[in-house]
């Protein structure tokens, strides 16, 4: 008798052909489906929808597809899963719940290893950004752009950070990656790997105390409403990107390829200007509904704090040592 486990197994194979081959029975119009983890007003969701549209546009709607906002498709670490298997056709993720995968695209979530958004940009758009993008090409997927997300910061419900001696004892949500995790204990906190949709939950039952991110996430996900200390920390800088499935792009005609490269960084550069535009615009709404924004003056002791996760991710990882002083060495 099959066990349960192989039934499973069985199952999710199921899916996992069936779903290629409808879209393949159909050849006639392609119907990709694309994972959003946001609401459908934010910067990723406006640069998702301008991608698909331009790609439907320029191949004269021989290929279409519909963008699923508010991370309806699933969590974000398991469409990534299915975007590597072709299940899901592109997305838009993090690098940091990426980087448990691809150990390359972990480099980025080192806290403070880029200086500022705009030498993210720079680095990305270069020869680390190229890295990252073989490393994601041997799992299975193609980064078409970097998308921006600004810089996370601290926020709870109890008090403003100011030195690393304030996150001592606090019970702090962070993405899942095992980086973050050792990011908060290096402090002294307590990390809770969480997904994105139970975080609101989370703080206002006292499941959690805090939680970082950048203020379009804070103020998009009502975050504010129920911790409202906004701490100015920006100790990551962690880019986006927008990712289609190597099975996807592979299975194009070189075209069609093409069509989707330049779609991916038209989109790519959409979502930057819109970032900055929202990130105003957050501050503003967060403030006016009772946030209490403070810029921590001296970030110092927080870099010395997080030093120790440099030295284990490196000391797990000998072979990317170039690709992190590659970053941390830029100008
Ligand atoms: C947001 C990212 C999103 C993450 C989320 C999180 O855009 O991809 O899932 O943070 O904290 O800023 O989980």
């Amino acid at each position: 008798m099959a066990s349960l486990a192989s039934l499973a197994r069985a199952s999710t194979l199921a899916v996992a052909l069936a779903v290629p081959f409808a879209a393949v029975s159909a050849a006639q119009a392609v119907e990709w489906r694309g994972w959003n983890i946001h609401v459908d007003d934010y910067p990723v969701s406006h640069g998702m929808e301008s991608f698909m549209k331009e790609v439907s546009e320029k191949t004269d709607g021989r290929i279409t597809g519909k963008v699923y906002h508010s991370g309806v498709l699933g969590s974000q670490p398991d469409a990534i899963e299915q975007v590597r298997l072709g299940i899901i056709n592109f997305g838009v993720f993090s690098l940091g719940p990426m980087g448990q995968a691809v150990p390359e695209a972990n480099v980025v979530s080192l806290p403070f290893i880029f200086k500022s958004v705009d030498q993210m940009y720079r680095l990305m758009d270069g020869e680390a950004g190229a890295a990252i993008d073989a490393g994601l090409q041997k799992k299975g997927i193609v980064a078409l752009g970097w998308y921006d997300a600004g810089a996370r910061s601290f926020y709870n419900s109890q008090k403003p950070i100011n030195t690393p001696a304030d996150v001592e004892g606090l019970k702090v949500r962070v993405m899942n990656n095992d980086l973050f995790v050792g990011m908060i204990e290096s402090l002294g906190g307590n990390a809770t790997p969480m997904a994105f949709a139970e975080v609101y939950q989370s703080l206002k039952t006292g499941v959690v105390d805090g939680a970082e991110n950048n203020p379009p996430s804070y103020e998009s996900t009502n975050h504010y409403e129920v911790a409202k200390y906004y701490s100015i920390s920006e100790h990551l800088i962690i880019p986006e990107c927008l990712c289609m499935s190597k099975v996807t792009f592979d299975a194009l005609s070189a075209e069609d390829q093409a069509i989707v490269l330049e779609a991916g960084k038209a989109s790519a550069e959409l979502e930057r200007k819109l970032w900055g535009e929202r990130e105003k615009k957050s501050m503003e709404t967060v403030l006016a509904g009772g946030t209490q924004v403070n810029q921590i003056a001296d970030k110092a002791p927080f870099q010395n704090a997080m030093s120790p996760v440099y030295d284990s991710f490196l000391e797990d990882n000998p072979d990317l040592t170039d690709l992190v002083n590659l970053i941390r060495n830029a100008d």
